[in-house]
């Protein structure tokens, strides 16, 4: 049974305004340490580059997540329950969510949520060839704020909020918090949380996978400057610049920087930036935790672990949260 949805009506976007991005970008390049947002990575050579990522030997992230889901497939679909809404928060192109659909049954929807509109639409359109008889309902928004949920055919009995990837990691513990205070509103009474951790670990294994061998997440790291390029027309000289990434065990993080190898200076709009030689630009900050301090944030956002799966060597960790 294929079902009539009225999906172009939920794709109003909330994202911020050019001028608002360009002035964002801008304030992180004035700090003292120069920052710009891991978001700026995932242009089109950038969503390839981090596929070509997940399928390195040293990234064993994306790898360990599949196998947990496949594993356990089953056992979160049973906790998800029939005729839930299931909310994808930053849902790309994720291969993730059709390992859920090929085993839940009668599912009321599925919400895809991403800020980049076009890749969104794409991917829904997808889901929704491959599987006919759910209501794909795709929202554009920034889901760091909340966005109003569309209105199944099919009224939900419970939202379920996944949020793979362990893309919560980009962010700080403060605005971890502040989004999965977001996931809760958007879960709303009897809601649920399904989403992947990446645990604390020897931190050989951590800078293996952040500066493989062949290159890639160098080359991931220095095509952010080339997308700065081709949106703002920034001028910014990839080659003079270097990829470090290192693990701040206090943090609990790995931290991704582009080394300038001499000094230059950056236009940007009316602006031009020095740096200097060997100065860092921060691009990312990659959260690692435990299990108990995750449970333990997420408690602050009122939310309460009912149960977790991991892999044998427990690098990686999905977690399913019920709302208090
Ligand atoms: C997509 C945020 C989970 O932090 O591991 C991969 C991005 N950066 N290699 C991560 C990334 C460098 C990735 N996340």
């Amino acid at each position: 049974m294929s079902v009539t949805s009225n999906r172009a009506a939920y794709l109003t976007e909330q994202g911020d305004a050019a001028d608002e991005e360009l002035g964002n970008l801008l304030d992180g390049l004035r700090q003292r340490l120069k920052t710009i947002s891991p978001k700026y990575f995932y242009d089109e050579r950038g969503s390839q580059l981090f596929e070509q990522i997940t399928e390195l030997p040293e990234y064993y992230l994306t790898r360990t997540e599949l196998a947990i889901m496949h594993r356990h497939v089953e056992e979160m679909a049973q906790l998800i329950g029939p005729e839930a809404s299931l909310i994808e928060f930053g849902s790309g192109s994720s291969q993730k969510i059709r390992i859920l659909l090929d085993h839940i049954d009668a599912l009321a929807a599925y919400v895809p949520v991403d800020i980049s509109k076009d890749h969104l639409v794409a991917s829904a359109d997808a889901i929704a060839a491959d599987y006919p008889a759910i209501e794909v309902l795709p929202v554009a928004a920034d889901f760091t704020q909340p966005f109003a949920l569309p209105d199944p055919v099919v009224t939900p009995i419970r939202n379920i909020v996944y949020f793979p990837g362990s893309t919560i990691g980009n962010f700080s513990p403060e605005a971890a918090l502040d989004l999965l205070k977001v996931m809760h509103h958007e879960a709303g009474a009897g809601g649920r949380l399904l989403i992947g951790i990446d645990l604390r670990k020897d931190r050989n294994i951590l800078e293996r996978a952040y500066n493989d061998a062949s290159g890639v997440t160098a080359a991931f790291n220095l095509n952010i400057l080339s997308h700065l390029n081709n949106t703002f027309g920034a001028d910014f000289d990839p080659a003079a610049y270097r990829h470090v990434a290192e693990y701040n065990d206090s943090a609990g993080r790995i931290e991704m920087y582009l080394v300038s190898e001499k000094g230059q200076t950056v236009t940007i709009g009316r602006e031009t930036i020095a740096v200097a030689d060997g100065e860092r630009i921060l691009t990312e900050h990659s959260h690692k935790y435990t299990f108990e301090g995750f449970a333990e944030l997420a408690a602050q956002a009122g939310f309460r672990p009912i149960k977790h799966w991991t892999d044998a060597d427990e690098m990686f960790a999905i977690c399913f949260l019920e709302r208090d």
